[in-house]
């Protein structure tokens, strides 16, 4: 390995995000907007600038335009330096398919490979919530001899099916990786808990290479990276992992170094966004030595107004994004994002508004997350009768939460 590796980025993109339907409707998962002014790629992206790299491909396929249209417009980078953040889509290099898997939308990018010729490749997902400095995970692979490395974090048992489970020795080299086992074995000093990857790997570029090949051979394999190129790596004992408690990234404190949330479902998207609003925050937005970019729109500031009968409108333990109104509206606990307008005498309380919405006179929003363009009659209410929310056919999670899609308008 060169003493200054090139080091190449790709952040797979292209799942469907069947759990956050409605939100995923008609959009990508990681176009998913977050905290406001965010799209939930927004964090990968932002720890792999932060972390120095300036060559990253972003592999899209299902519902892609917004995704594409966000990265293109918010990303630009210098053409004179060699510097992209460049959408790739599903392109039918490799015969008339989409991606099957993860490791097949690599496979059909190798071209990308090909032209930049790096040494090591970092491969990330783009859902999740959470600030990573990748050179310390690189110095890791590096130091270790692995020819691929796993971030792992430590997870309660009762997710592990939703992760892949790591087994490592005292060296870190993996002597076992399941994906999303059923009944896993907890660790030897926590048996509630396991050490789950976090869908972030470093490859030495060759080895990648030939894993995707040799993957993209078998028939009987489901082309996935962590259901299959993992375990191709930890059957040769190629494997590491890197331990995200190791990670520090700068500007972090103790309630959110090493804040890591798989936001996949609604309930722990809602729970995300509800870190982010406490006083002590869990996640700190507000850390810029390691800052989240976004899109900067250009929009008026925020406004918090009182109504013509002189009712105040005001905002505790909530986020509001620009281009928002408030006018004689109660907001608590709750996330707004740009330009949305509630009128007097309406109460917005422990709720995620995305932009665009509209909240009428006297309405009432609880517990709810309303996707764009949603309009609220005057004296509308959501998410305070289950019951009535499952008849008008919106998502309600066991937990309460109900989900209004994109552009539904809520009558009286
Ligand atoms: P999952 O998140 O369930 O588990 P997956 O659905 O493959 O795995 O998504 C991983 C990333 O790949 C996402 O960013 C997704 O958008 C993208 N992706 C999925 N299919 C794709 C395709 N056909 N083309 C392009 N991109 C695609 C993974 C790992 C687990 C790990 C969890 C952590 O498999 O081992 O524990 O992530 O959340």
């Amino acid at each position: 390995m060169p003493a200054a590796p090139k080091v190449f980025g790709i952040i797979l993109a292209g799942g469907e995000g069947k759990r956050l339907m409605p939100l995923t409707a008609d959009r990508a998962k990681p176009a998913v907007p977050f905290g406001g002014q965010y799209r939930l790629i927004d964090f990968a992206i932002s720890n792999l600038i932060n972390s120095g790299l300036r060559q990253i491909v972003v592999l899209t396929q299902y519902k892609s335009h917004s995704l594409d249209r966000h990265v293109s417009q918010t990303w630009r980078m210098s053409a004179l330096l060699d510097s992209y953040v460049a959408t790739v889509p599903a392109q039918q290099r490799l015969g008339k398919r989409w991606f099957t898997g993860s490791a097949d939308a690599i496979l059909q990018s190798l071209n990308l490979l090909n032209d930049e010729q790096p040494d090591i490749v970092i491969v990330i997902g783009a859902d999740h919530v959470y600030r990573m400095d990748f050179r310390q995970m690189l110095d890791a692979h590096i130091a270790s001899g692995a020819r691929a490395t796993v971030a792992g974090i430590r997870q309660p048992i009762s997710l592990a099916d939703q992760f892949g489970v790591i087994d490592a020795d005292e060296n870190g080299r993996i002597q076992q990786f399941l994906e999303k086992p059923q009944n896993p074995e907890g660790l030897p000093d926590a048996p509630h808990e396991v050490l789950a990857s976090m869908g972030n790997y470093i490859f030495d570029a060759d080895a990648l290479i030939e894993a995707v090949t040799d993957d993209g051979e078998d028939a009987t394999s489901n082309h996935d990276m962590g259901g299959d190129i993992v375990p191709y790596f930890v059957e040769r004992g190629e494997a590491g992992v890197y331990d995200m408690k190791h990670n520090d990234v700068p500007g972090s404190n103790d309630r959110d170094r090493a804040y890591w949330r798989d936001v996949g479902t609604i309930d722990s998207f809602f729970d995300a966004h509800m870190d982010l609003i406490s006083t002590l925050p869990v996640f700190n937005l507000y850390n810029m030595a390691w800052p989240i970019h976004s899109q900067t729109v250009n929009s008026p500031p925020a406004k918090f107004v009182r109504d013509s009968v002189g009712r105040i409108g005001n905002a505790i333990d909530s986020i509001v994004s620009l281009g928002s109104v408030l006018s004689g509206t109660h907001l608590e606990r709750s996330v707004i994002g740009p330009w949305n307008l509630a009128a007097g005498g309406s109460t917005i309380t422990d709720s995620v508004v995305f932009d665009h919405v509209q909240v009428g006179q006297g309405a009432r929003v609880h517990r709810a997350i309303l996707d764009k363009n949603v309009v609220l009659a005057d004296r509308a209410t959501v998410g305070v009768d289950r019951e009535r929310d499952l008849e008008r056919g919106f998502t309600v999670t066991d937990s309460g939460i109900t989900v209004v899609g994109k552009g539904v308008r809520i009558e009286a």
